[in-house]
């Protein structure tokens, strides 16, 4: 079977067994008992790595054991998937359209016991119980509570040397003479060569398995080396295309959540100066929508030069409960960091958009991943100190008054 028809199939399958469960949703044919549903699932971020490897490794194991079903499932809700230009790219570059994909919301919250998961590029899940198999590349998290819930005959391969999930993926394709598929080929040579930063020595993100991979998958597709930086540079240009995207998906289309006990604080990155942004027309009422239930928003932002590849960076502090003390704070502990020092400094031109504070990053190297462990340790000491205002307190000094009535 081709992965066209594949995916096609993949919806009815999932219906199948799920009918099985609730007969009212799904009335369709029922499943003989031995065969088994297994869903492949990649992480919440749903990028490439992610995408791909969930849909390729299914029909690579469909294919191979054809008396269970393997269904790929992205791991975010389907109204989000406009925002993942470049698996949107790529996706549709093989033939790959948006109604033959299955998402999150397409399975119930609570899967049924009898329904086996596989996880890609990620191995801490609410599905741990459920996980027959991993493939990751994330740093071992062997002491996290859903990792001790897998069951103890769970199969995992989890190689923090390699670059990409889909290189781990693309061993398994290549291990066995079947199937055959030049969709998949070309699908898991995209994504390691994206997710490996085309194998630039400076980046230092990929090892020998990654490369091995790639080169084997060339083979096979009978192209050449000189056709990855082509395929690198759509890519790229795929994921900064925010031109079809609303403001607010903009701010979304890349957010991490940064949460401590008393705090959420949303964390944008988007592939456009902040500075810019807030120029736009309805940038007001996407930083609301977006920020709607927090005290703090960060907003990174980034423009590569399509001329000569140079990067600027910039980030935004925004309070939409009007905090400036709190956001303040959080602003000296990123001036004042070393480690690494991202030579935070004032634009030229100021913007006092939304009482924000817009400092330009001349760090260029240092990204969210060095950010988000300052604005992190500057939340939990302000909590720390600030104890006393809450609640409680209030309480406390209200109450004398209370009883004197
Ligand atoms: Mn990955």
């Amino acid at each position: 079977m081709c992965l066209l028809r594949f995916l096609a199939q993949a919806r009815g399958a999932l219906g199948r067994h799920l009918a099985e469960a609730s007969p009212a949703v799904w009335a369709a044919a029922s499943v003989d008992p031995g065969r088994k549903l297994h869903l492949v699932i990649g992480n919440e971020s749903c990028d490439l790595d992610s995408a791909v490897s969930a849909l390729t490794l299914a029909f690579v194991y469909a294919q191979r054991h054809r008396e269970h079903d393997y269904v790929p499932i992205l791991n975010i809700p389907r109204r989000d998937y406009p925002l993942k230009t470049e698996v949107g790219y790529l996706f549709g570059k093989c033939g790959i359209a948006e109604p033959v994909l299955l998402f999150r919301d397409d399975i119930p919250r609570e899967v049924a016991q009898n329904v086996n998961v596989i996880l890609v590029d990620h191995h801490v899940s609410p599905l741990a119980p459920n996980v027959t198999e991993i493939l990751d590349h994330r740093p071992l998290e062997d002491s996290s509570a859903s990792f001790k819930k897998l069951p103890p005959g769970c199969e995992l391969d989890i190689d923090a040397t390699v670059g990409s999930c889909a290189t781990l993926v693309a061993e398994r394709y290549l291990a066995e003479e079947e199937p055959r598929s030049a969709g998949v080929a070309k699908l898991l040579h995209a994504t390691i060569v994206l997710d490996t930063i085309n194998f630039a020595p400076a980046a230092k993100r990929f090892g020998p398995k990654d490369l091995a991979m790639v080169e084997q998958l060339e083979r096979e597709l009978n192209s050449q080396k000189d056709q990855r930086t082509s395929n690198f540079d759509e890519l790229v240009a795929a994921r900064a295309d925010i031109s079809k995207l609303t403001l607010t998906e903009v701010l979304r289309k890349d957010m991490k959540i940064l949460q401590t006990d008393r705090q959420v604080v949303p964390l944008a990155g988007m592939p456009i100066l902040v500075r810019d942004f807030v120029e736009k027309s309805g940038a007001e009422k996407a930083v609301r929508e977006f920020g709607v239930e927090s005290n703090l928003l960060v907003i990174l932002g980034m423009y590569v030069s399509p001329a000569d590849g140079q990067v600027q960076r910039d980030l935004a502090l925004i309070s939409l409960s009007g905090q400036s003390q709190f956001v303040e704070r959080v602003r000296l502990a990123l001036v004042e960091s070393n480690d690494p020092k991202l030579e935070l400094r004032p634009h030229e031109v100021d913007t006092r958009f939304m009482g924000g504070c817009f400092l330009r990053q001349h760090n260029v190297q240092a990204t969210r991943k060095h950010i988000l462990p300052i604005v992190k340790q500057a939340l939990l000491e302000w909590e720390a100190e600030h104890d006393c205002d809450c609640e409680e307190v209030y309480f406390f000094k209200e109450k004398p008054q209370l009883g004197l009535s």
